[in-house]
């Protein structure tokens, strides 16, 4: 009997965490251009609240992480090499994004979802789209035209490459990095000046032509219609092959600090930039998610190097202080576990 009472226990436990939450407490993920403008201050302070709360991770020992946003940001450069051009890509960037509207939410009062930029709507001139054109209500517009200023991040084609002038992080510092992106290698640790103290502005170098090109409304229909989940990396993030995809082209239409593998998360549209990748991944999931739900294609070695483990929904991926291990199972369904989010 105890060893029966034992079983369904464990029965239980499974099921009430995999179960669908309701749909009506859904929190709801909006594009940054059909946010209230009070609802895009509200986020716009709730990013400056975390730089005014301590870190997990001790600056002692790690003197670049200085405040609560740097603790994503280490993070990240911490895990840069196992979780980008593979398996990973997607399932721990949705599980990043999770823990960053989940802290805004819990530790500076934010009361919406984590925003996401729809790529399509600035295909030829970011500089006027509501999230990068540089008022009070965006997040902050381009860099000042200064081509050898790019900490090495420069485009092609580039349009600024200094410090943005304008918007709500004109001032701001980023702390840690730059990082050249080639450090990034398969098995790779962080560089040893990885999470050293180096703060400056925030840079940008604004080329939408990789918008125009990666990230136009064809390639968002293609997202949907893929047929299966090789397909849709092939155009999300193709970078295995050393070639851009949705997801690059992003990075570098933004530029500046965006450009940059391991430190991308500075700049303040990197979280954006992943909602919509994953807004991506889960409308192509909803399109038939009982056979796209662990729908899982490469490693979880950088650029699926051969010999890497195949990722399964059992693989375990971490977080480091940000959260306990997770199940790739877990982050594969914005309406299971923990999740309980939608885009609108
Ligand atoms: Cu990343």
């Amino acid at each position: 009997m105890a060893v029966f009472s034992t079983c369904l226990l464990v029965l239980l436990a499974v099921t009430a965490t995999s179960a669908s939450c309701n749909p009506n407490a859904a929190t709801t993920r909006r594009e940054w251009g059909s946010l209230h403008p009070a609802q895009r201050t509200e986020y716009i302070d709730a990013i400056l609240c975390l730089r005014h709360r301590p870190s997990v991770i001790p600056s002692s020992q790690y003197p670049g992480v200085r405040d609560r946003l740097d603790d994503f940001v280490a993070t990240h450069i911490n895990y840069t090499s196992r979780i980008h051009d593979n398996a990973l890509l997607l399932p721990w960037h949705r599980h990043f994004l999770f823990l960053w509207e989940r802290t805004l939410q819990d530790e500076c009062g934010y009361t919406g979802g984590v925003p996401y930029w729809n790529w399509s709507l600035a295909t030829s001139n970011l500089s006027a789209s509501p999230i990068f054109d540089g008022t009070n209500t965006s997040l902050s517009g381009n860099g000042a035209f200064d081509p050898a200023a790019c900490d090495g991040h420069c485009n092609p084609g580039g349009s600024g490459g200094g410090c943005v002038t304008s918007g709500p992080f004109k001032d701001y510092q980023v702390h840690l990095g730059p990082f050249n992106n080639s450090d990034a290698e398969p098995h790779k640790p962080p560089p040893l000046h990885a999470f050293d103290y180096n703060p400056r502005c925030l840079q940008r170098d604004f080329n939408p032509q990789y918008l125009a090109q990666y990230n136009n409304a064809t390639v968002l229909e293609q997202l949907r219609a893929a047929t299966d989940i090789d397909a849709f990396l092939t155009l999300m993030d193709p970078s295995r092959e050393g070639v851009t995809g949705a997801h690059g082209g992003g990075h570098r239409a933004v530029g500046g600090a965006m450009s940059d593998v391991y430190s991308s998360p500075q700049d303040p549209s990197f979280m954006l930039h992943h909602g919509m990748a994953d807004r991506m991944w889960a409308l192509w999931q909803g399109g038939d998610m009982e056979t796209r739900r662990e729908a899982l294609n490469g490693t979880a070695v950088m650029h699926d190097e051969p010999g890497g483990t195949l990722v399964t929904p059992d693989f375990v991926t971490e977080f480091g202080v940000l959260d306990r291990p997770r199940t790739v199972r877990e982050l594969m369904d914005p309406m299971r576990y923990d999740y309980c989010y939608r885009y609108e």
